[in-house]
């Protein structure tokens, strides 16, 4: 697991500087810090992270970052395109592997969308026939995905979380079981500002519609990538469109089972083709909302 935090002679370990550099860089507000109760410096992980993504500095030792995983992932597999290599390691159940390589995209500076859109989901994409071609096919499918959420969890920890910021929830429809789709969407969504609350696979529109008067979100989103049932998915989001209207939110959708809907979906409802348009998306409405 990741640390929480470190010390100036940590991460300058991690990085192969000098502890004096690193003091300096964060005294001058290159890197966040914080105090010990005792004085002594203290770098929280997602800021020591944010730092080397933006120098795209190297990592000489990432054991003591908690990221031991970065070593994993041979460069003798990195002639492939980098959803191959996913695949491969996916497939052949190497879980520190697949960890390691999606860290090493995340900290050479990608973002979670282009880790989702362009990696993710095509490694994910023939790992869903292998069942058609060998017995072997759905347990590879089941532990694949476990691994693939581990991975997320594990690059959700290194994400600087928003302390104040608008509120955003969702999770995946009533019915979908998919966990990877809306784990990635919560993961964007904290990388644009949100604090962003994941419901999960199976959220049925009573639940969601709960949270929504609970929590206040400014922004909601529904994954759907299987529907049991398109009539009872149209209720639901004319039961969403509702409660949006009445607490002065917007929803985004998206996901395989929408590929045929295209927007404007209704004044609140807007439908994203993937985590890049999300981004791209969420990007206009926060300037919109920040500017008089
Ligand atoms: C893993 C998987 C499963 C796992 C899910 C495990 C879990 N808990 O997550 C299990 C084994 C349970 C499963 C079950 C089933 N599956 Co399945 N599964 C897959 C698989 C291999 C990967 C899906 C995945 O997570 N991909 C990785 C993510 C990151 O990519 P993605 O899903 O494409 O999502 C991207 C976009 O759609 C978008 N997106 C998604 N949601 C949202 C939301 C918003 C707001 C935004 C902006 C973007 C966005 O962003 C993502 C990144 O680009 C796919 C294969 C494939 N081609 O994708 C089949 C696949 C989806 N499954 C399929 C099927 C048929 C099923 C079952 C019906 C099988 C059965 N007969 O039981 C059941 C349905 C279960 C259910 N009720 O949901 C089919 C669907 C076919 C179709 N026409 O829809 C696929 C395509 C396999 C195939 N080639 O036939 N599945």
């Amino acid at each position: 697991m990741p640390k929480s935090g470190l010390s100036p002679r940590e991460l300058a370990l991690a990085i192969g500087a000098s502890e004096s550099s690193v003091k300096r860089w964060a005294d001058d507000g290159h890197i966040g810090i914080a105090k010990t109760a005792g004085g002594h410096r203290r770098i929280p992980i997602a800021d020591a992270i944010r730092f080397i993504r933006e120098r795209h500095l190297a990592i000489e030792r990432p054991e003591i970052l908690g990221l031991g995983e970065l070593q994993a992932a041979p460069e003798a597999q990195r002639a492939a395109s980098p959803a191959d290599q996913l695949r491969a390691f996916l497939v052949d159940g190497k879980a520190a592997e697949a960890r390691g390589l999606i860290l090493s995209w995340y900290l050479a500076g990608q973002s979670i969308a282009t880790i989702g859109d362009e990696h993710l989901r095509p490694a994910f994409e023939t790992i869903g026939s292998l069942w058609l071609d060998s017995s072997d096919g759905i347990f590879v499918e089941h532990r694949a995905t476990e691994i693939g959420l581990a991975a997320l969890h594990q690059l959700s920890a290194l994400l600087p979380v928003p302390t104040s910021g608008p509120v955003a929830l969702g999770g995946a429809c009533s019915g979908d079981t998919s966990l990877l789709p809306t784990t990635l969407v919560a993961m964007v969504l904290t990388e644009h500002g949100f604090r962003a609350q994941n419901l999960g696979a199976n959220t049925p529109i009573a639940s969601l519609t709960h949270a929504i008067t609970r929590e206040r979100p400014a922004l909601v989103w529904f994954s759907a990538n299987h529907l049991d049932d398109a009539r009872a998915f149209d209720r639901d989001l004319i039961a969403l469109s509702s409660t949006l209207e009445r607490f002065d939110a917007m929803a985004i959708l998206g996901g395989r089972a929408l590929a045929g809907l295209s927007n404007p979906m209704g004044p609140r409802l807007r439908v994203a083709r993937s985590l890049t348009e999300l981004a791209a998306w969420v990007d206009g409405w926060n300037q919109r909302r920040t500017t008089p």
